[in-house]
């Protein structure tokens, strides 16, 4: 292990926090709130050890935050939008240039592989990329007016700042995601991020600031670091933030969406998955398993796209399964920061007493354990959150509650079906609808899963797997994934407002639908 890859204050230094007022260095408390609310202090979940610390907001900064937010809105919206994609262009090259060291923080915060942090950072780069070539879009359209001398037209104006609430596994890409798109929709942001990546989010939102301030533009990018009572709440509750778009846990999600429609603002939910992968009787297993394990372990199964289910035809099962089993048995858990590792640490000792309840409780109700569901010891990393991956069979009528529920941890739960229809029943069985897989070489049967009365989730994909969409499509999910649609595509539209406009350049007063309204007694033209 290179201690250059943990040395905390050379990765501030070459992300330019080192002397940032709100970072703390040696905290003097151990990981979470400080006892007085002002310290989020962020530990290394492979040690759990304390690595630095950011200073909450009171609910005075976060209003004064707010009041800056939206002044700079006032500015910002008048800018032109491509002269917005210059400001986020010059962002995504800082990016580029600091995503070695800010990937390791994002390893070094939340534990995942350093393949994935950098791969995160990759992915801000992209969607601020993207973000780039809408600055010269953002189209609206010119629809045909019913009335001579008219011209009807729709467009897009900026909407406002807006609330970006994240959650620990994505701490960098899931805010890029909003807040590129935002400033070139000419808005502004108000982050509040996960507390389990307050040091994430300060690099992130600082090297994004930095180069807009240096721009002209200051208070494009703010952050609000604090528990939910103090700054969650509050921004939920604002009426300055016509958009709230949040990243979480179903629960959180409820409390946001209906307090958000309580004041008839608007909101962006991206919550739990449950995904599954379906493997039917033509499938490739060459492919297809190497899909499943990533899916399932990747990020130590904390994406909300991680494989959860699998759904293998029955004749298919006991090769699976051996398969996967051999392939779980080459993972190296460890420091995520180390060579050769595939699966860091779980987030939080919670995390890990979650993942070991749920496997015995699927044990309890006849899940046979296939291999995983133990703490690991990782020699010299004993106070790490390490588990081993699990797999658990389910038993032959497929009953298993447990696997209806989210466990953000490594656990894969496989189901034999015999048809395809008994397949997609079950995939879409799950209360939530984000992501699902199908793996076939049968054309029919992709179509299948494809088509109207297939896979119910907001992303379906054939011989690919659940985990690790690119930005360039919308992603999100239906039923209890909230509905919201972040990212590529038109998700943009999230961030902007709609105006319909009918101009006449005639010199009589027509109306819609024919109306005649004066005393003479005419019939309407058409
Ligand atoms: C998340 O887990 O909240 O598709 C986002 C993926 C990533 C994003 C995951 N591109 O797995």
């Amino acid at each position: 292990m290179s201690t250059a890859t943990h040395d905390v204050p050379a990765l501030a230094r070459a992300l330019g926090i080192h002397d940032h007022p709100r970072l703390v260095m040696n905290p003097p408390h151990p990981e979470g709130l400080s006892p007085d609310g002002t310290l989020a202090v962020s530990a290394n979940p492979a040690t759990g050890e304390p690595i630095a610390a950011v200073r909450t907001e009171t609910r005075d900064s976060l209003d004064a935050t707010l009041g800056r937010a939206h002044r700079a809105f006032l500015a910002w919206r008048n800018v032109p939008a491509p002269t917005r994609g210059l400001v986020v262009r010059a962002i995504a090259d800082e990016f580029r240039r600091l995503k070695e060291p800010l990937g390791r923080l994002v390893s070094l915060e939340v534990g995942k592989i350093l393949q994935e942090g950098l791969g995160e950072v990759q992915e801000t780069i992209d969607i601020a990329d993207y973000a780039v070539g809408l600055s010269r879009q953002l189209p609206g359209l010119t629809l045909p007016s019913e009335r001579p001398e008219h011209r009807l037209i729709e467009q897009w104006h900026p909407l406002g700042p807006i609330g970006v609430i994240t959650a620990f596994n994505f701490p960098n890409a899931v805010w890029g995601w909003n807040a590129m798109l935002a400033a070139v929709c000419g808005d502004t942001t108000v982050w509040k991020p996960s507390l389990f990546a307050p040091l994430t989010a300060l690099a992130t939102n600082h090297i994004a600031q930095r180069v807009a301030s240096s721009m002209g533009h200051d208070d494009l990018f703010t952050l609000a670091v604090g528990p939910d009572d103090t700054v969650a709440k509050p921004l939920v509750d604002d009426k300055r933030l016509p958009l709230i778009s949040a990243t979480g846990s179903c629960r959180m999600g409820r409390l946001v969406g209906e307090a958000v429609a309580r004041r008839l603002g608007r909101c962006l939910l991206e919550l739990g998955g449950n995904n599954a992968a379906i493997i039917d009787a033509s499938a490739d297993l060459d492919l297809a398993v190497p899909a499943v394990v990533f899916g399932a372990v990747g990020t130590a199964g904390q994406r909300c796209t991680t494989t959860r289910r699998l759904i293998v035809h029955e004749s298919l099962a006991d090769e699976v399964t051996r398969r996967l089993v051999k392939a779980y048995a080459t993972i190296r858990i460890g420091d995520p920061l180390a060579e050769g590792t595939l699966v860091g640490p779980l987030i939080s000792d919670a995390a890990v007493r979650a993942f070991l309840a749920a496997v015995e409780a699927a044990k309890a109700q006849g899940g046979r354990l296939l291999c995983g569901g133990t703490v690991a010891r990782v020699p010299g990393l004993e106070r790490g959150r390490f588990v081993t991956p699990a797999i658990i069979r389910a038993p032959s009528e497929n009953r298993l509650p447990i696997a209806h529920e989210e466990t953000f941890a490594p656990i894969l739960y496989v189901f034999t079906t015999r048809t395809l229809d008994e397949a997609i029943v079950m995939n879409n069985s799950a209360d939530q609808g984000l992501s699902s897989a199908i793996f076939t070489d049968s054309l029919r049967n992709a179509e299948r899963f494809l088509a109207p009365a297939g896979s119910d989730c907001g992303i379906a994909n054939v011989n690919a797997g659940t985990s690790g969409a690119e930005i360039g499509g919308a992603f999100g999910g239906e039923k209890d994934t909230g509905g919201g649609r972040e990212s590529g595509s038109d998700s943009w539209k999230a961030y902007m407002r709609r105006q319909t406009c009918t101009i006449n350049h005639g010199s009589a007063v027509r109306l819609a639908q024919g109306i005649t309204f004066e005393r003479r007694d005419e019939h309407p033209q058409g």
